[in-house]
């Protein structure tokens, strides 16, 4: 027999829901039918994984939503429930936000990736010939005319992206002579990487791992004085005893993922698909090679992903999840 969903709500109406099971079964039912909203943020990872985790959650019945959202503001939509689902979070930029929000109660930690992450200055190698002595960061201050732009003379120009990151800060704490000019996203950055290396000039650049470019090209993080979380809130830390910020970001930061705290009742099968999707550095650059460096899209990359790892995904819907 098949089990039919509006008979079974009128009955629930007529016994005017008397059954909690009624209840339950209506709700699940309209929940269905409200999209699971999940946030994209402007860089190419995070796009592609967001599509995979979309592609599982339909594949369980619900509707899916894609809402582009700034990284600083997705926080508060996510934490009011105007959007429910992040699959990437970085420590190097979003630790302390997304701790702040756990603990206030609206967002969910929905569990951590195998990724080990960084977020730093980087170069390509063959920037070394022409300021011997890096990777070390103190190499870098005293080449910083090697840098210098239009837009940044006399200093040197150091690019970034729109995440957060307290560069001006280490700047100043370090007393290095360079200023920080922000692209749009990482598309931008790329393709700044992409002129640099066409003529070997010299680039230092804000890039991060997991990422296509070790996939790539050759290339270094700067290393700046390493991370303790006293740097960031003890001046006397370091070697500039009166500012924060003098050391670099964590080298093996993590990458979690998060939710609306409302998701796990809502849309309970989603919620534990989200909780154990998990993907490694290898995982993560090469879904991002394929988009950013052989121009696939990101609905080819998730697809052909989804292909070649039936069995991983399968094990990340639990039984009984799936639309009959
Ligand atoms: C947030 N990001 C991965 C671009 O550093």
């Amino acid at each position: 027999m098949k089990f039919n969903i509006a008979t079974w709500i009128i009955h629930c109406i007529l016994l005017g829901f008397l059954y909690l099971p009624c209840g339950d079964i209506a709700s699940a039912q309209s929940n269905k039918n409200n999209p699971i909203k999940i946030v994209l943020n402007n860089w190419t990872s995070q796009i592609i994984l967001s599509n995979i985790a979309g592609s599982l959650f339909e594949k369980q019945g619900y509707k899916v939503e894609y809402v582009l959202q700034d990284p600083y503001e997705q926080w508060g939509a996510l934490y009011r429930g105007e959007v429910h689902v992040q699959v990437e979070v970085w420590e190097g930029t979003s630790a302390k936000l997304f701790s702040r929000m756990v603990r206030a109660g609206g967002i969910v930690d929905a569990g951590i990736h195998d990724a080990k992450t960084r977020e730093e200055w980087w170069y390509p190698l063959y920037v070394e010939q022409l300021c011997p002595g890096l990777p070390d960061w103190q190499a870098l201050k005293r080449c910083y005319a090697l840098f210098v732009t239009k837009e940044t003379y006399p200093l040197g120009q150091y690019l970034s992206g729109p995440w957060e990151k307290p560069d001006r800060a280490r700047i100043r704490a370090l007393e290095m002579n360079f200023k920080v000019v922000e692209m749009e996203d990482g598309e931008a950055l790329n393709k700044k990487l992409f002129e640099a290396m066409k003529n070997q000039l010299p680039i230092v650049l804000f890039n991060w791992s997991p990422n296509w470019v070790e996939a790539k090209f050759d290339g270094k993080f700067v290393e700046f004085p390493a991370y303790e979380p006293d740097c960031e809130s003890d001046p006397n830390w370091g070697q500039n005893p009166g500012l924060l910020y003098d050391c670099g970001n964590p080298k093996t930061g993590w990458l979690k993922k998060a939710a609306w705290s409302g998701m796990p009742d809502k849309w309970p099968c989603a919620f534990t698909t989200l909780k154990k999707i998990n993907f490694s550095n290898k995982g993560i650059s090469e879904l991002v090679f394929m988009v950013d460096v052989e121009k696939k899209t990101v609905e080819q990359a998730a697809t052909s992903w989804l292909k070649k790892n039936e069995k991983r995904w399968q094990s990340w819907i639990t039984q009984g999840c799936t639309k009959p």
